[in-house]
């Protein structure tokens, strides 16, 4: 079979295989001194983000990951006003994370200043609420800014970054993982993206031994769909003192529009395939 008109592939070489989407044009190229960020027009799935050659996000499907990314953690904190975003340049996290009324400040360490600017501009739906006097904006080195941070002074961080390649590898490592249970204190809740169940078990394995040796009490799965990403399956990984128990009646009767998140998919995220709860015992 072949494909008519342009289309933008990302090859997961690891597991042989492609996700593509059509394309109309492309809207922006830009190399930053960290990276290389495309962004495109495709056919249907709206305006595309792409770094170094991976899907960050679509238009059409973004609202899965931020969703649960941002939701899952702060209903599992019994009270999360202080939060931290690791990554998260394109603000879909920090739009979600704004939406808890108890929130008192939000602060975004993104290492690219580009990634940001370029979601201003060509994705202002994300972007909405960076104007919100509760978000403030650092440009900068988040395993920096961790290992500098006051103990137990966060309740919530949420690194929302690309592959453990590059500028992010040092954020899927114990260092960072022992850094973060410091910033965070006893109560404090952690979550990662953590890739595909199916394409990088290993991976998961590596984030959730690596969090436990750096002291993290519990950890959980949240798996997800995320029709763009290799496989159309992701995961996030939380860590804390019990992170398989939430808010349920809080989320339940949350004062805010979401399109994905509910309590009961919360609740359903949670449950581990048999395979990954295998992969994760030994
Ligand atoms: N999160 C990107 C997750 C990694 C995607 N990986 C891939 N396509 N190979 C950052 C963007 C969403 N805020």
């Amino acid at each position: 079979m072949t494909l008519e008109g342009d289309w933008f592939i990302e090859q997961a070489p690891e597991a042989d295989m492609a996700l593509g989407l059509k394309l109309r044009g492309k809207l922006a190229d830009e190399r930053s001194p960290y990276q290389h960020i495309e962004i495109y027009e495709t056919e249907s799935f709206g305006r595309l983000m792409v770094i170094d050659g991976c899907v960050m996000l679509t238009a059409r499907d973004n609202f899965v990951y931020h969703e649960m990314m941002a939701h899952v953690s702060l209903f599992t904190h019994p009270d999360p006003r202080r939060v931290v975003i690791i990554g998260g340049g394109d603000c879909g996290t920090l739009k979600e994370v704004l939406k808890h009324p108890g929130v008192e400040h939000v602060l975004q360490v993104e290492i690219d200043e580009a990634v940001t600017r370029l979601a201003a501009e060509y994705f202002p739906e994300l972007c909405e609420s960076n104007d919100d006097p509760r978000a403030e904006f650092y440009f900068g080195d988040g395993i920096r800014w961790i290992n500098d941070a006051e103990p137990g002074s966060v309740d919530v961080i949420i690194v929302d970054s690309t592959d453990p390649v590059g500028p992010a590898e040092g954020l899927f490592a114990e260092p960072f993982y022992r850094a973060c249970r410091r910033a965070l204190g006893e109560r404090g809740i952690f979550v990662q993206q953590s890739e595909s169940p199916l394409l990088h078990t290993r991976i998961l394995k590596q984030v959730h031994a690596g969090l436990r040796a750096a002291g993290f009490a519990d950890t959980a799965w949240a798996g997800f769909p995320q029709a763009t990403y290799p496989s159309g399956w992701w995961s996030a990984t939380l860590a804390g003192a019990d992170v398989k128990d939430f808010r349920e009646t809080a989320a339940a009767a949350k004062t805010f529009p979401t399109r994905y998140y509910t309590a009961g998919v919360h609740r359903g995220a949670l449950a581990m395939p048999a395979f990954v709860e295998e992969a994760l015992a030994n």
